[in-house]
């Protein structure tokens, strides 16, 4: 696989065809197609935030014609597509919802809880604090569509990020409306005008709101 001069680095694909990998030998990724070497922050570069605009390995480019050159991110994400595209007797994802939401109930629970507390000891140790902040990347996302997260329209993707945005704006003492206005806009928008939650609204210093989140708990 050449470089083709677009990534300072990273060499992308020449011949555009299936499911090319971007990712490096990780606990989450492999060394197959396009290495993305993040000790060397790669995954920063211009080129590849175009296909992973979280900036994180791996990722995948889906060139197949029903698919027309789908980027995915996230490593749950990405085992969804491929099971949803390359599985068609459902041995992967299973097809029967009791199934499929265990099968699910599980791949989430490895990518929101098992791997941020491997992550948490191990990334600092190996790369230093994150440099993208979530905040920042959604804002942006946001600014892109002008809308919702996916799809064009309000899906699971937007209902999944409501109560997070408000406890980071809460506990990072965000301003949304200066800082990040598209995501301000979001919250606004109409299906996401939910009060929010009354813990947020307690007065006071820091500790102060901890303690009240905790008696109210
Ligand atoms: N939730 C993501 C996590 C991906 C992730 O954190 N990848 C690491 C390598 S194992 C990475 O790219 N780190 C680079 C960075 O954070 O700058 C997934 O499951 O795909």
């Amino acid at each position: 696989m050449a470089n083709d001069g677009h990534g300072a680095g990273i060499a992308f694909p020449e011949d555009k065809q299936g499911v090319h990998l971007y990712s490096m030998c990780s606990p989450n990724g492999c060394e197959q197609g396009s290495r993305v070497n993040v000790l060397k922050g790669q995954q920063r570069e211009p080129q590849f935030l175009a296909i992973n605009p979280v900036g994180k390995i791996p990722a995948i480019v889906d060139f197949d014609a029903d698919h027309n050159g789908l980027k995915v991110f996230e490593s749950g994400a990405i085992l969804c597509h491929i099971a949803d595209t390359r599985d068609p007797e459902h041995k992967l994802l299973p097809r029967d919802p009791c199934q499929r939401a265990e099968a699910l109930s599980w791949l989430f629970f490895h990518t929101s809880t098992l791997v941020p507390i491997a992550q948490t000891v191990s990334v600092p140790l190996v790369l230093g604090a994150p440099s993208l902040k979530s905040q920042g990347i959604l804002d942006r996302r946001l600014g892109d569509t002008g809308g919702w997260l996916a799809a064009g329209r309000y899906t699971i993707a937007d209902i999944a990020h409501l109560g997070m945005v408000l406890l980071l704006k809460y506990i990072l003492g965000l301003h949304l409306k200066t800082d990040y206005p598209h995501l301000a806009a979001w919250l606004d928008r109409r299906g996401m005008n939910v009060p929010e939650p009354c813990w947020l609204l307690v007065e006071g210093p820091r500790e102060e709101k901890m303690a009240a989140i905790r008696e109210r708990a």
